[in-house]
């Protein structure tokens, strides 16, 4: 095995984040070990979930781990090429954030539960309903995977105010590296 590395996250406004990634062909060492290193980035940013473009990396992976108690046993799951099955016609509010948008929280309503099937890193094809938090983290990912954040969910306004923050954030953070 070889050593897990933490990767930088894209922050909002990308082209990367606003585009449809491709789905992933080939379970090979490589992508093993994209999955080590998204996990390592997602708990130590610390986050809940994150999707392979967030990296930019442009294939249809996520990563997530919805158990927030630190002394609970995590949970680490990584999906390829997740793909939405069912959803539910009752919906959940949850106040959402997002690595790529940091410090910034909306409410977001989604369907309660989704039935997910995707590949493992066994190739092997798998399918769950999830719930609660775990449904929300699920459907935000897959959004990454095909270009959508949840600000695309909020009035233009509030979507306009959180993307002219990120522009001055980023630009502060470049001019910091300098
Ligand atoms: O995709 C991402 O950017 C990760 C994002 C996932 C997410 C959060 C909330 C609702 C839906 C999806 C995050 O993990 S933001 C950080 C966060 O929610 C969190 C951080 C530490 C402890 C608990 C939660
Ligand atoms: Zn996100």
């Amino acid at each position: 095995m070889t050593a897990m590395t933490k990767r930088s996250i894209l922050i909002h406004p990308d082209p990367r984040l606003k585009a449809t990634c491709n789905p992933v062909t080939s379970i090979d060492k490589d992508l093993h070990a994209l999955a080590d290193d998204m996990l390592e980035t997602m708990y130590d940013a610390p986050g809940i979930g994150l999707a392979a473009p967030q990296v930019g990396v442009m294939s249809r992976m996520l990563v997530m781990d919805c158990i927030k108690d630190e002394m609970a046993t995590p949970e680490p799951m990584v999906l390829i090429n997740p793909r939405v099955l069912s959803v539910s016609e009752e919906k959940n509010v949850y106040d959402e954030g997002c690595l790529s948008i940091p410090d910034q929280y909306a409410e977001v309503e989604r369907p309660a539960s989704v039935k997910v099937e995707w590949q493992g890193l066994d190739g092997k094809t798998m399918q769950e309903d999830f719930d609660g938090l775990w449904a929300t983290c699920v459907q935000h990912e897959i959004d990454h995977l095909n270009g959508k954040l949840f600000i695309d969910y909020l009035k233009p306004l509030k979507r306009q105010m959180i993307t002219r923050k990120m522009q001055k954030l980023k630009r502060e953070l470049a001019r910091e590296s300098k």
